[in-house]
């Protein structure tokens, strides 16, 4: 096979032929319009709301105004030569009445405005990857219990057949969920994300009401557009143990098990991790899991997506010394790690983003060899990847974003490590097109590659953007210069 290439002279990293090259957005944290078109409150909405849950208590309200800003959107991915764009549709606005007992009616108001950007997402040569799930759950169905509620499993699956079924012969991929983990865990043990609320017990019965949704919008998917490619989005975690002594190699399995193979396992192989099991057992029998679930969690899927921006590094801590935890997740906020009391994440030197995050694109060259090797023949896509960097604007509202463009020229050039080692990964998504709603971080982090000034809404592409659109270009990325 010619498809990959490393130029050894000139350092250039060609990607196969056909690659996807796109950007990734969801609706909550670009569309505004919330009380628009027939559209219902969603738990972001009630979150964001809630005095003291989003940083400076910013909100979607508004965003960055896609929903009305659409069509100059897509002349901007046009411009910098995208193949392809990933964006979520919000739930709340196609079925606005849902309860947990009906799905209500379809509100066309609702579908129209995403069969209209699809339309034009086509015209413009670029194809439509659409999520169906990126956490904006309608708020009333929270109110039933929301993930922890098995209906609302339910009430999925007939919500993505109804959008299988009016944009199915237009978009080539449906991908069911967005970071289940982050529903489930963030949204219901920790409570940094909505609904907010903290209750280890409810957080695993959403994993499964959530890995139950997936499946049953697998099948409906299926049958309302049989042409559709199907996928799942996971942020999975590349786990270190700090030594290979066995109580730091046991806080790796933990971390490995509640982060990464509650959610592979039941998809790809039809089973929950007896570990996983066992280590929770003091918080849940796991009796919500019923005969036929695993059957229906785990039909077949096309690609799997992955989302990765930093590495875990994890270290059994012994109540002997404080614990220390300023990395990632763990980053001295509630904890999402359910029975896991005595894992703790150290501190890692080198270069971070402005989250705060380790970079270290190691991570993705190993996550996607980890998945090419335990799944074969299932494709793979890098879903998002990017970074937040406090950008500074020039006058003229150009920005020169160097570590951006560093991170993601690291990143592709990791993606391409692994495909020259035999993953088959098709296709790779910035996160993100546009700055936007950070969710607990409201405004103040900026993963875009085209900046946003909130105040006027003005988009411009920063430096990364014209790094990106080089490499789309040419299907390959150029080596630094100098
Ligand atoms: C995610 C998210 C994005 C975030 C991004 C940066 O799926 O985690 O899809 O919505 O904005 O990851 O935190």
């Amino acid at each position: 096979m010619t498809s990959i290439q490393h130029d050894q002279e000139t350092g250039t990293l060609r990607f196969p032929e056909g690659f996807v090259w796109g950007a990734a957005t969801a609706a909550y944290q670009i569309e505004g319009a919330v009380a628009e078109d027939g559209r219902t409150p969603s738990i972001w909405d009630t979150f964001s709301h809630t005095p003291g849950k989003v940083l400076d208590g910013d909100t979607g309200d508004v965003a960055v105004d896609h929903y009305h800003r659409f069509r100059s959107d897509v002349a901007l991915m046009a411009e910098l030569g995208l193949t392809a764009y990933r964006f979520s549709i919000a739930w709340p606005r196609i079925t606005p009445h849902v309860t947990a007992d009906a799905i209500g009616p379809v509100n066309e108001a609702g579908l129209a405005f995403y069969s209209a950007l699809v339309d034009e997402l086509l015209a413009a040569g670029i194809s439509p990857t659409a999520t169906l799930y990126h956490w904006d759950l309608p708020q009333a169905l929270e109110d039933a219990g929301g993930w922890t509620n098995r209906a609302t499993a339910d009430r999925f699956g007939e919500y993505a057949g109804i959008v299988a079924a009016a944009l199915g012969d237009r978009v080539g991929v449906f991908t069911t969920l967005n970071e289940p983990f982050c529903s489930a865990y963030l949204g219901y043990a920790c409570g940094v994300h909505a609904p907010g609320r903290t209750d280890d017990a409810a957080a695993l019965a959403a994993v499964h009401h959530l890995n139950l949704a997936h499946g049953r919008a697998v099948a409906a998917v299926r049958a309302a557009a049989p042409a559709a490619r199907v996928s799942l989005t996971l942020n999975l975690g590349w786990i270190n143990p700090a030594t290979d002594s066995a109580p730091d190699v046991d806080a790796a399995r933990r971390i490995d098990g509640l982060q990464n193979r509650v959610f592979l396992d039941p998809v790809l192989n039809g089973r929950y991790p007896e570990d996983v099991l066992a280590d929770t057992s003091a918080v849940t029998d796991w009796s919500f899991v019923r005969p036929g679930d695993l059957e229906v969690i785990s039909a077949p899927i096309d690609v799997l997506g992955l989302n990765y921006y930093s590495p875990t590094h994890v270290r059994h801590w012994t109540r002997e010394r404080p614990r220390e935890s300023p990395t990632g997740l763990d980053d001295g906020s509630p904890r999402p790690w359910i029975a896991a009391d005595d894992v703790e994440f150290p501190t890692q030197h080198g270069p971070r983003t402005e989250m705060g995050w380790t970079i270290d694109p190691r991570g993705l060259t190993e996550l996607l060899l980890r998945l090419a090797a335990e799944h074969p023949g299932l494709d793979l896509m890098v879903t998002e990847n990017g970074a937040a960097f406090a950008d500074v604007p020039e006058p003229d509202g150009s920005v020169h974003d160097p570590e951006r463009v560093a991170y993601l020229r690291d990143h592709l050039a990791a993606v391409h490590e692994a495909i020259s080692r035999g993953a088959p990964v098709t296709g790779y998504y910035v996160w993100s097109l546009l700055d936007n709603f950070e969710w607990a971080y409201g405004y103040s982090k900026r993963f875009g590659i085209v900046a946003v000034d909130y105040a006027t809404q003005q988009r411009t592409p920063k430096d990364s953007a014209h790094f990106y659109a080089a490499t789309v270009r040419a299907n390959a990325v150029e080596p630094a210069p100098g």
